[in-house]
Order: C-alpha cells, then structure tokens, then sequence
C-alpha cells in the first residue's frame, strides 16, 4: 500500500509539463478544471445515511458532464464507423492536375476515412438494404481535401432542393416512427415513384450494391462530376473511383436479415477486426478524365448525378492508393466528430455547375454547426488540417486557439510600425475555374439534358448477371410487397415496364399483380451497351481478407485443424474457431483449445465459408442442438462452402445438405481455402428463398 507521504512526493515528482498528476501507471483522478479527487465512490451528504448536499461540486460536475454527452446525430449517415490510414500517389499525373497529392509518385498523405449507412440512426443496424458512405478526408500540405462519396456512382435525385424531400420519404415515417433504416415502406416508394429521376439509383438499391457484405469490399465513387486543373490553368472534368484490393462481395438478402440479429455491429466490426489483426483494407483510387468535347457528345449531360459514365467508354486511370492502418482511439472524439465538407477542396480540384454538387457545398459547413455546436468545429482535432492554417476569423464559441496581435481585419499597414500585419493573400493559392455558363438568365428550370431517366437504370439492370437480376427483382418484390399502398406498387411497376419488359414482367408475377399501362417517359431511352464493371459477379474476389468458421467439437482431428489454420495464414484468411462451448474442446491429441465463440453466438452468417471439424460420434449428438443445425443449414442455404472431415455426414444430414461441389471432406487446406470466397450458385434451386 501507498503510504500518504510517498504519495504525494511520487505526484509531486510527476507533475507534467501539462499539470497533469501522475500515479504509478495511473493519470490522477482531477475534476474539470484539475483539482485532485480521492473519492470517486460516493457523494458528499450529511451523515451515512443522510442526504447528498447541494455543495458536492464534484457531484455536480460528473453528472452536469453527463447530462450533455450527446450531440444530435448526423440528419443523414448517423451510423457509420471510421480510420486512419494513409493515401500515397502511384501514378503522378501533373499535365491534368496541380494538386500536391498527385505531383509525385510515392509521396504519402494521411487520410480519416468515414463509412456510413445512411437512412438509419446512430444506433441502426449495419446490414440494411442501404446505400453506403465512403467519406475521405485527406490532410495535404495544402489544406484539407475532402472526397464525400458513396458506394454506388449516382444518386436518386438531381437537384439539392429534393433533397430534404427524399430524405423525409425514406426516413421512419413522421406519424408512427418506424421503419426504422428501411426504404420498404409506404413514403419511399411514393417519394421515388413519382420523381422518375430516382430510378436510376432504385435499380442499384435493390441490387446487391446495397447489401455490402463489408466496407472493405466495396467500390466508393465521388459520384459528381469535379473539374481537375493544372497550373497552366487548363481544365479537365473527373470523376473518382475507389476500388477495393479486397474485391467486391455481398451478403444475400437472407443473410444480411440474420445477420442484422446475429451482430447489428457487423461491418464495424468487421473493420475494427482486420485493422487489429493487421490485415489492412486498401483501395486504388482510380480517374476517369474527359473534356468538354467528349462531354457534348454524350446522350446524358455530365452534370447530372443521376448519371454515371461506363468504364468502358472512359476507362479508369489508376492513380493512387488507400491503405487505412489503424483505428481511432477514441469513437466520439474522431468517428463521431469528423466533419466533412464537399467544399474542402485544394487548388487543383475545382467543382463543376452539378446542381446537387452545388446545393452541397452548403448543406454541409451549415450542418456542422448544429451537429458540433460552434463554427470552431475546423479546430477539433481530427477536422484540423495538418498544414499550417492562418486568416482572420476570430472568436465564437469553443475557440481553442489564442491568436496574438491585433492584425483581425485586412487590409492593415501594422507591419509598417514593426507589428505583426498577419496572413496576407498568396499568389498561388486556390483559384476558382472561371468557367463560362450558356444562359445569364434567373430561371429555376431543369436542363432538357437532365430529361432521359431510364436508359441509364436499363444500362444497369442488362448489364448483371443472371444471379443478379435475380436478386434486384426479389428485391423489388420484397420491397414493395411491404408496401401497402396498392397505387404506388403499381406506379413502380409502370416504371419498369420502360427500364426492362421482361424485369417489369417478373416482378409483377413475384407480387401476384397484373402489369399497369407503361409510364409515360418525358424522353424515352436509348439503350446502351451493357457494361461488365457494374456487375460484381463478373469480377473474382480474391480469398484474402475472408473469414472461416471453424466449427469444433471434443475429439475434433488436431492434425487437420493445424492445416486449415497454417493455410488460412498463408492465404490471409481469418478463422474464428466455434464450440459448443466458449471454454472450447479438447482435441483428437487431448490438448485442449479455447473457442472463440459459443455456436448460437457465432452463427455462420457471419462467416464466408465453414469448416465441420467433429470428433467420433458428434455430429449424431449436435443433430439435436438447434443452433448446430442452423448452422450448417444456413451455410447450405447461403451458397457457402462447406468442408468437413467425413464424420459430419449425420449433421448434414440433418440440416437438409444434399451433396455438390460446394459440399466437400477436406483433403488439404487449399480444398477449403480456396473457394473461401466462392458462392456456389448452381445450389439457389434447391434453396428457394434463401438466396
Ligand atoms: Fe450528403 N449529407 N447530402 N450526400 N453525405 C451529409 O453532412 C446532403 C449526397 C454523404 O461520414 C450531411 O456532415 C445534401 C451525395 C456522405 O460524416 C448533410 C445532398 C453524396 C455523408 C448532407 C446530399 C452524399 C453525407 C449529414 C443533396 C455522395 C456522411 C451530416 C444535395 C456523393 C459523411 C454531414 C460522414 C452527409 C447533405 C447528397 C454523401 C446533411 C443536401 C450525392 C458520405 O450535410
């Protein structure tokens, strides 16, 4: 024990430079504003059994503290989870662009990178059917550059003005409060059926775009149009594309139901986890550049966000990487507090007449003021930039600088008489574009090359697989079987009849209704050559990054554990081991293993394929553990590989397996880890419904 005197001379000793007090190992316990505190148990009050005064200062800061810990959540992408990494140039590209991350190859800034979901809050789960945020700040020398994308190329609207609109459609609806992060109900599809501009984006919310199986398996887009300029001034239009290292992946719709209740906290898990394993999520950042020229030949106008522009007829440059390494240390002070701005832009990047660009470049400076309370937010931490900042805006609330002098105005000739004059206006800071517009007329009009909303929601409907339509029109027919207003299914359906007949068709069988007359398009569609990057099942996921679930029983063979766990190394796959116990078995050599997970708690929704590993007589004796049977069931059903060591046959069985390809005794890892990332298709007929 501590006594008194040494006590206070090992504080005394350790009194930082901050005036902190340092305890073995410990920083002292201060109230607020330092003062040392012994007793954190109990409030000050008359007597042992007495009340508590009104005097307890330190009472009444902890809880005064407490009441306050909260801030309005995020009105759109509440929920969503971050971290750092860095963004390194691989291809300098000066001739298009004076911005300093792209001048040198090699040269590394760091980035804060913000995924979300959007029409939840905070508190949602991670696996709705969703459009997902890709947020990137990057702190260049040049101030702070802030892509604020999402995980598919276009958006449902193309004017800011609708936005509000769009929002209250998709949000809980206003009288009852629920669905809570959900797009299948009533307002949405009313919303979206009568703004056929949507239609484009509904057809990639009900893909498997939506259901991202994680945030590092998918693409983010800056969606707008943005211009790059050189230092010759000479301007390009760009869009951005960041591509995932580990491939693309999504959860079927069943899945991500049963995950939503097995772990709400999924994908933030599941980035937490691999950036603490080491495994760390990378993505290219890809370009493609056009000019005005090949602008004004397009049949859709390059303004319009509701459009994208198909890899094969601009390809997409490769031009740089982001690796992110390490997750925040603190959730509110980084995560919850980054605060991107579509108009944090460096010279070199320039915006383009977007009007929903446009209407952004407001909303979000004007957000962050009722979100973190003061217009000082840029001096948070994880907001500040890296790069010396310096102008003359002065004071407000939570001011966290002490600027010296009096040079608060400009211009000023303080310098004249030796006094510091302050920053002053630099040559070759940022300059806006001085691009020329058709028309000075005030009109609050739509352009006619903004009238054409189906050929681009056609271009994405033909352009999946089979698999994917699909699930795109099971999608539909979930959706709007929740809906209850018979109208507005029908409104939808008359929409699809212009997208794709035979989608129409099918979706009006899935609902038991007969087809409606065809919309009326303002311009009907031209159809365009389908385009493979917007399938995801046209591209191969490598196996790294995936995760194995291990099921394991006593007696299970040790021998064969060891190889699949050597194996999952050497291929970068995580392996979580399940028991039917968490104290774990005790394997075939009698050496016993801790689980990492009891079967009920982990079931193999969460995993991308899953190994039976069952000692002697098991599987007859798991036949009667429901969680068990689910989950070799639900691996079955999810189209997953299923290897096991010959003993599982009686669980199988039992869980409905019928034998194929994807169902297999493991002879070497490679047999099982090789097909980690292999959904086996061809075994959708036997499990209707589930895939
Ligand atoms: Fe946002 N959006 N948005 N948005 N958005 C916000 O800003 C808004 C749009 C996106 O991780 C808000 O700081 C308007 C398109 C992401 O912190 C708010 C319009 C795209 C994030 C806002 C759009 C996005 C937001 C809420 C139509 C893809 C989360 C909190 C004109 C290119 C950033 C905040 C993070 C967040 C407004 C449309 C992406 C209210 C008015 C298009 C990734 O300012």
């Amino acid at each position: 024990m501590v006594t008194k005197k040494s006590a206070a001379t090992n504080n005394q000793d350790s009194l930082g430079q901050g005036g902190e007090l340092h305890q073995a190992g410990h920083t002292a316990l201060t109230s607020n504003h330092g003062m040392p505190i012994t007793d954190n148990q109990n409030s000050l009050r008359l007597g042992a059994r007495g009340p508590t005064l009104l005097e307890d200062f330190v009472l009444r800061e902890k809880i005064f503290h407490f009441d306050h810990e909260r801030i309005p959540e995020r009105i759109v992408h509440a929920r969503g989870t971050g971290a750092h990494g860095y963004f390194e140039c691989t291809q300098a590209i000066p001739e298009l662009t004076q911005a300093c991350v792209f001048q040198k190859e090699g040269h590394r800034v760091p980035v804060f990178c913000r995924f979300s979901t959007v029409a939840g809050s905070k508190g949602s789960k991670d696996t709705p059917r969703d459009v997902r945020g890709f947020a990137v700040k990057f702190y260049t020398e040049q101030g702070n550059w802030d892509l604020v994308g999402n995980n598919m190329p276009v958006f449902f609207i193309q004017d800011a003005i609708k936005f509000p609109d769009l929002i209250h459609a998709v949000k809980p609806e206003a009288d009852r409060g629920f669905p809570q992060a959900a797009s299948a109900h009533d307002t949405f599809w009313d919303f979206v059926s009568l703004m056929p501009e949507s239609l484009h984006t509904v057809m990639w919310l009900m893909s498997d775009r939506a259901l991202p199986r994680s945030f590092r398996m998918m693409q983010g887009f800056g969606v707008h149009t943005f211009r790059f300029v050189n230092a010759q001034g000479k301007s390009h239009f760009v869009k951005f594309h960041w591509k995932p290292k580990q491939g693309l992946q999504s959860t079927l719709w069943d899945e991500a139901v049963k995950i939503s209740g097995a772990d709400s906290d999924y994908l933030r898990r599941d980035l937490y986890e691999a950036i603490q394993s080491g495994a760390f999520p990378e993505w290219e950042l890809g370009v493609q550049v056009f000019d005005q020229e090949w602008a004004d030949r397009q049949d859709y106008d390059v303004l319009d966000a509701t459009k994208l522009i198909p890899e094969e007829s601009v390809p997409v440059k490769i031009v740089g990487r982001m690796v992110l390494d390490r997750y925040p240390d603190n959730f509110f002070a980084e995560t919850e507090q980054v605060a991107f701005l579509p108009s944090n832009v460096i010279p070199g990047i320039d915006f383009t007449d977007d009007p929903l660009l446009q209407g952004r470049l407001f909303s979000y400076l004007d957000t962050q003021k009722s979100r973190l309370g003061t217009v000082n937010f840029h001096q948070i931490p994880i907001n500040a930039p890296r790069c010396p900042f310096s102008n003359m805006q002065r004071d407000g609330m939570m001011q966290m600088q002490v600027p010296k002098g009096r040079a608060t105005y400009e211009p000023n000739s303080l310098d004249e008489v030796g006094e510091p004059g302050g920053p002053r206006a630099q040559a070759q800071g940022f300059r806006s574009f001085p691009s020329t517009v058709e028309d000075g007329a005030k009109l609050r009009v739509r352009a006619e090359s903004f009238a054409d909303h189906y050929s681009q929601a056609r271009l994405f409907y033909r352009s999946q697989t089979e698999v994917e339509q699909e699930h795109l029109i099971a999608g539909l027919v979930f959706e709007l079987s929740k809906v209850q207003l018979n109208h507005v299914r029908l409104r939808v359906l008359s929409h699809m009849r212009i997208i794709d007949e035979d989608l129409a068709k099918r979706a009006a069988q899935g609902l038991g209704l007969t087809l409606p007359a065809a919309a009326k398009p303002a311009r009907p569609p031209v159809d365009m050559p389908p385009s493979k990057a917007l399938s995801i099942l046209a591209q191969k996921p490598p196996v790294a990054g995936r995760m194995l679930g291990i099921l394991l029983t006593d007696g299970a063979d040790k021998e064969l554990l060891q190889m699949l766990l050597t194996g999952a190394q050497e291929a970068g796959v995580a392996v979580k081991l399940i028991a039917p116990q968490v104290g774990g078995v005790t394997l075939s050599d009698g050496t016993a293993l801790a689980a990492d997970e009891k079967i009920a708690g982990a079931p193999s929704v969460l995993f991308d394929a899953v190994a039976l590993l069952l000692g002697q007589g098991q599987a007859l004796k798991l036949c009667t553990n429901k969680a068990a049977v689910d989950f070799v069931a639900d691996a079955y059903g999810h189209l997953k590989a299923i290897g096991h060591d010959g003993g599982a046959q009686p669980l199988l069985d039992r869980a409905g397996v019928s034998a194929d390809k994807g169902v297999f005794v493991i002879k070497t890892g490679e047999d099982l880890l090789g097909k980690v990332a292999t959904r086996f298709w061809e075994r959708r007929h036997q499990v209707d419904g589930m895939a």
